[in-house]
């Protein structure tokens, strides 16, 4: 067996919490030879409902769950913690503007960033997926100097996974033939997927459709489909964003299969992404470290895509700076 692992929910009470707990003490995220404890971080008019999910983790008997902790302190959910799932946020409220909502969680996640450079394990790894993830995540990572910068990560691979199902319907072939897509920049509605180095069985995706399909169906599925859940279910993505997380974490740490995925991480450079923004990029994971593909064409179409998202990105960093949130 290896030795176990502590995890910290944050926002465990909320829908996605409760999807993703139950994956991690079954053995999803970290295997099935890996004991787990959990911390599950709510504010204080969570805790209620996290109390309750815990009592169902306890009914689950399950075998790797050697510990549960429910706290409304970060130091104390963050205590020697191992992996950092950042789920709670400030949702947006209606007339709320966009500038308002990144104030807002710049106060969550700048102190949470604070408490994991305190108190966090030095193999710590961050995983934000509470909205507007990336920044959240750059907030975190400004407020964390001691951890090195590359484990403050945001969640796109939901959008990476959507990518993937479109494709393989579209195609009609299996989910697990198609790989290489590539989300890059910002969780929001202007990140672009990008099928351009993407294989179907094997064949070049470019060859099988074509850039009005891409454009005016394919792009706006992916970037559009948390609002067709919301339509749908009457409430936003939940279980679909839980096995996301799991998925990311678990290649993490346990290495990338069957080509690249997609992960949001502050940028160094590459494929003129400026640094000090966290966008998304194709990467894979080796030894637990993420590693951007390197050498990848990018052609007119997706250049200008990938620019907006980026300099939507941009401007979500200056409005939290000028807040003095960096
Ligand atoms: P819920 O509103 O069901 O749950 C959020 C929970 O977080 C609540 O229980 C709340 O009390 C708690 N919380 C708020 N502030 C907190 C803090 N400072 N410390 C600890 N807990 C805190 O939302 P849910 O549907 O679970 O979604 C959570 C977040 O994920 C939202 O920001 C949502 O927008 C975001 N999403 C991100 C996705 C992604 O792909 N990156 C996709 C799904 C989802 O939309």
């Amino acid at each position: 067996a290896h030795p176990p692992v502590t995890v910290t929910v944050t926002g465990a009470g909320g829908q996605i919490g409760y999807a993703l707990l139950f994956r991690i003490a079954a053995g999803d995220m970290l295997g099935a030879s890996t004991p787990v404890r959990l911390r599950l971080l709510e504010v204080p008019q969570g805790l209620a409902s996290a109390e309750g999910a815990a009592l169902e983790l306890q009914d689950g008997a399950f075998p790797l769950l050697e510990s549960l902790e429910v706290t409304d302190s970060p130091e104390r959910a963050f205590d020697v913690t191992n992996i950092a799932l950042l789920v709670g946020s400030r949702p947006r409220t209606a007339g709320m503007e966009r500038a308002d909502l990144l104030a807002a969680n710049g106060g969550i996640f700048g102190p949470q960033g604070a408490a994991l450079n305190a108190h966090a394990a030095d193999d710590v790894r961050v995983l934000v997926v509470g909205n507007p993830a990336n920044t959240n995540a750059l907030i975190a990572q400004q407020n964390a100097p001691d951890i090195p910068a590359d484990r403050f990560t945001a969640l796109t691979r939901l959008d990476h996974n959507r990518a993937l199902a479109q494709l393989a319907a579209k195609l009609e072939v299996p989910v697990s033939s198609v790989r290489d897509v590539t989300i890059w920049g910002n969780h929001s509605t202007t990140q672009y997927p990008d099928v351009f180095h993407a294989l179907a069985e094997e064949r070049p995706v470019r060859d099988l459709v074509d850039e009005a399909w891409l454009a005016e169906e394919f792009i706006p599925r992916v970037a559009g489909r948390g609002a067709e859940i919301i339509d749908a279910r009457g409430s936003s993505s939940a279980a679909s964003a839980a096995s996301a997380a799991i998925d990311h974490v678990r290649d993490w740490v346990h290495g990338t299969r069957n080509g690249w995925t997609s992960v949001a991480l502050p940028s160094t450079g590459a494929y003129g992404v400026p640094e000090g923004i966290v966008s998304s990029f194709p990467v894979h994971s080796i030894d637990g470290r993420w590693v951007v593909v390197e050498g990848l064409d990018v052609n007119a179409f997706s250049r200008r895509r990938i620019d907006l998202s980026v300099d939507e990105l941009l401007e979500e960093r200056a409005a939290v700076a000028a807040r003095g949130l960096l």
